[in-house]
């Protein structure tokens, strides 16, 4: 049993450190189980700071030597891993070196080996794998790195900047020399040697300069970079014309590994990818697998400025760059779409991705708000930083960017963005440091209160109340806002909440908005800004009754608390001028739907609910993206978390009935839908085109589901002549969630034409995962999940294809991994332990699965807590499991 545990840092401790390092030297002789780093550091004293030894941090690594000025150093102290040094003077060149072992380092933290290739991920910790090092994110040090490796098993030697020189070495080796001119802090660092190969392309920056753009992967993957190389392109050109930001470097490099813990790193000038961000051919990639491409790809390059160029005091201040880089890429991809969309689709283009993002925040985020690991976008403390990459920090962090941009409008934030670049280039600061220059450019509006959303965790409630005076044609809207209590903090302040809304008269048609005591606008939608815990507002000059549509475009991230009807939700499902909304109140009626199923209160949907859900389905007049959005029922953690307490047997039962019953009350709408959405021709990726795909492979979802005759037939053949992977995995994603016999076969199928793909097997993998039961006698997921466990292609080294297989069961199958006879807890516990032993920042992740144990039935606690003990008192767990585990059981 363990006995120490992780300590608990906290964001007040922070203090500077007595000595930065100005320029740092490195030299790698790169050998897979003993590369030796030696590392040349000028050491300066800071001046801000409180006078001390020099600190470095180091682990897994064995030292060999270590000379302040060239001598032995006065002093040197070691405790754990930090290593304290006494020196004198302004300034002094401290050398280390250190031998590791990258084979062995499982952990994809630092330096490691994929498939004969050395790469390197730092962030947040990993520099301090590779070298002693003062290694947080307020150190900005200019680098040069020397690379030195066998020239046979790594041609290729990349590091961050450019290129100063390259050449031959005795003993079949050679050399590269590396320098960035941009001071960076160490997490940014990056070295690939590796036997790699590149797609490249010079283009010109908006002021002139030539740049070089590279991807850089295996040979044989050559033929999947051309959306990659062309999704950067779009994302420099956005940032230039949206931010007026520009590449700033000569050379822009993209390095795609197969072993990778997360999506992709944005080291500067050298981003190192997982494979599945980069790689995209019609034959393997499904118009998602474009999407996230495009988007990851965005991410990363926006970072080189919101992040690299400024970056975080502390990782405390991570939704520094997180949230605000989210918020641009949700903007960069809304603007594609919208001009793939032209001027009359744009609007329900970008509405099919805010209902993206907030479908990713509802079902990720609010689920995290509401546990016990629920944070506010800047935590106040932590045990272990990597498990603080979360929704809140991310997806929560960019909702609180949108509502910067919501209340300051769009030339307001980026005047906010201008002066915050010419604050604090080239500098690590805080995210009070961002939300002053937002506040100073433009003069000096108030947020001081708007600071709360970084302080309070907890997704918040307004509550909504209207009363309808015939009398004098008013209508008083009621708004009172309440953060639930989380752990750590039970009080919670009034926030700043932007509330969009619009008023739709009897006829289905926005009606005018005008507040008592304001001249009448003509606009229909408007921003309300709550600042207090209740509010009324008096809407006036309205000839008839009004129906309220709030939040419009999901405002705030906010649970709204809304009476509707039936009638009133089917009546916004049909009229609601705001898309988002108008598919929101479709989630609302199937929610309602779904949640009287599984308690039991009815047998199946009323034909209210599936008239509305048809007249939605079928409006010829509405774009295929949009209506595949309004026909795909609310997600199972969503919903499981709208349970109390959460039975996630019976929801799946409500779940499965009410696609049944939509399958076959509506088969001939979805029969024809299938038809009219077939697209002809060579597959393109393009907006419009996915929206038909993904309505289409809907209609096969439903009727499946529903065990339709013909259905079944168009599935199988759409699967045999499929002429790209979006129609090929859609059709199978029909099959394997039914109980067709053909299932068996066309993942056979599937299995022996990718066989040697590794990122179509992960989708073959998590089909089968995420499987339900369509009926009573077949086999439980578990079994399945455990057979593939074994299949040669699988492995629990490699983080994608854990995340396919058993991420998919934990997190997006709780109707099978719940099962009630415990064998899902139990399997659960087993592999987080095997996991934790390789691996503890992917082990962690699938820890996280049972952390809202507690929201469960009382006979799904009684199984799950044995489980979480068992892997609290398990032998060397990681802090950061252990972090994850404490919380959960606190
Ligand atoms: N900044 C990285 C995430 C690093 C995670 C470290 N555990 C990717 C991104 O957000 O762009
Ligand atoms: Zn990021």
């Amino acid at each position: 049993m363990k006995t120490e545990h992780a300590p608990t840092i906290a964001r007040a401790d922070y203090r500077p450190l007595s000595w930065t390092v100005e320029r740092i030297d490195l030299h790698f002789q790169l050998d897979p189980t003993a590369t030796v780093v030696t590392s040349r550091m000028v050491c300066v004293r800071n001046a801000e700071a409180e006078p001390g030894p020099i600190r470095l941090w180091g682990e897994e690594q064995e030292r060999l030597s270590l000379t302040v000025d060239g001598a032995a150093p006065k002093a040197l102290r070691e405790a754990g891993t930090l290593l304290e040094i006494d020196a004198d003077g302004e300034r002094v060149l401290v050398e280390v070196q250190s031998r590791i072992d990258p084979k062995a380092n499982t952990t994809l933290s630092g330096l490691y080996l994929s498939n004969g290739g050395f790469f390197t991920q730092c962030e947040a910790e990993g520099f301090r794998r590779i070298t002693w090092f003062p290694d947080r994110p307020d150190v900005m040090a200019r680098y040069t790195v020397t690379l030195e490796a066998d020239r046979t098993a790594c041609p290729v030697l990349l590091s961050n900047g450019n290129l100063l020189e390259a050449g031959e070495l005795p003993g079949g080796r050679h050399y590269a020399k590396w320098e960035d001119p941009f001071p960076k802090p160490s997490y940014l660092f990056a070295l690939v040697a590796a036997k790699l190969v590149a797609l490249e392309r010079e283009v010109d920056t908006a002021s002139g300069r030539k740049v070089l753009l590279q991807v850089w992967v295996e040979e044989g993957n050559l033929d999947r970079c051309e959306h990659a190389m062309e999704s950067l392109v779009h994302s420099m050109r956005w940032d230039e014309e949206t931010f007026g930001l520009e590449l700033d470097l000569d050379r822009f490099m993209i390095v795609a590994v197969a072993d990778f813990n997360m999506g992709a790193m944005e080291n500067k000038g050298l981003n190192i990818f997982n494979t599945k961000f980069v790689l995209a051919k019609p034959d393997t990639a499904t118009d998602v697998d474009y999407e996230n491409v495009e988007s990851v790809v965005a991410h990363e390059y926006f970072h080189n400025w919101t992040g690299n160029r400024v970056t975080c005091r502390d990782w405390f201040q991570l939704t520094l760059k997180e949230g605000l880089t989210v918020f641009r890429d949700q903007q960069f991809s809304a603007d594609m779409l919208a001009r793939a969309a032209g001027p009359e689709g744009a609007a329900s283009a970008r509405a099919v991705k805010r209902i993206d993002d907030v479908r990713v925040l509802r079902a990720a985020q609010f689920p995290e708000d509401a546990g016990p690991m629920a944070h506010p976008i800047r935590p106040d403390s932590y045990q272990e930083i990597n498990n603080f990459y979360t929704a809140t920090v991310y997806e929560k962090g960019a909702e609180v960017i949108r509502m910067l941009h919501t209340l300051l409008g769009p030339e307001g934030f980026r005047n906010g963005m201008d002066l915050y670049f010419s604050y604090h280039d080239g500098q690590a600061v805080t995210c009070d440091d961002f939300v002053e220059a937002m506040s100073e450019a433009n003069n000096g509006f108030d947020l001081d209160q708007f600071m709360n959303w970084y302080g309070q965790a907890g997704t918040p409630r307004v509550k909504a109340g209207g009363s309808w005076n015939a009398a004098d044609g008013s209508y008083t809207l009621t708004l009172a806002q309440h953060t639930p209590s989380t752990p750590g903090q039970a009080l919670k302040e009034a926030l700043v909440i932007p509330l969009a809304l619009g008023l739709i008269g009897p006829d289905g048609k926005d009606l005018p908005l005008q507040l008592d005591g304001e001249k009448p606008s003509g606009a229909t939608t408007r921003v309300l800004t709550l600042t207090e815990s209740e509010q009324t507002f008096r809407f006036v000059g309205l000839a008839a009754e009004p129906v309220p549509s709030l939040l419009r475009g999901f405002s705030a991230p906010v649970i709204l608390e809304l009476d509707e009807d039936d009638a009133r939700l089917g009546f916004r499902m049909a009229h609601d001028a705001d898309p988002f909304n108008r598919w929101d109140a479709a989630q609302r009626y199937a929610e309602r739907v779904v949640l009287a199923l599984a308690a039991g209160r009815d047998m199946a949907a009323p034909a209210s609910f599936v008239g509305a859900f048809r007249a939605l389905l079928t409006d010829a007049s509405l774009d295929p993206a949009f209506r595949a959005q309004a026909a795909a029922l609310p997600g199972e953690a969503y919903l499981l978390e709208r349970m109390a307490p959460a039975d996630p047997a019976a929801l799946r039962a409500a779940l499965a009935g009410l696609m049944r019953q939509l399958g076959s009350e509506l088969a001939a709408d979805w029969l024809a839908l299938f038809e009219s959405m077939r697209v002809p021709g060579a597959y393109r990726y393009h907006p419009a085109d996915a929206g038909k795909r993904a309505l289409g492979n809907l209609a096969l979802r439903y009727l499946a589901a529903a065990n339709d005759a013909q259905g079944l037939v168009h599935a199988q053949t759409a699967f045999a002549q499929a002429g790209n992977m979006t129609e090929r995995f859609g059709a199978l994603a029909a099959l394997v969630q039914s109980a067709s016999p053909a299932r068996d076969a066309a993942l056979a199928a599937f299995h022996a034409r990718y066989r040697d793909d590794a990122l179509v097997l992960d989708k073959w993998f998590a089909l089968q995962a995420g499987a339900w039961r369509w009926d009573a006698g077949s086999e439980p997921t578990l079994v399945r999940v455990k057979q593939l466990m074994a299949d040669p292609a699988f492995s629990l080294a490699n983080p994608n294809k854990v995340y396919a297989l058993l991420g998919t069961f934990f997190r997006a199958n709780a109707g099978e991994f719940h099962a009630a006879d415990g064998s899902g807890h139990a399997f659960w516990a087993e592999q987080v332990i095997a996991l934790d032993a390789k691996n503890p920042q992917v082990a962690a992740r699938m820890a996280r699965a049972l952390e809202n144990w507690k929201r469960y039935t009382p006979a799904l606690q009684a199984s799950i807590r044995p489980q979480l003990e068992r892997v609290l008192t398990s032998e060397g767990l990681s802090p950061d499991v252990e972090e994850v585990i404490g919380k959960a059981l606190g």
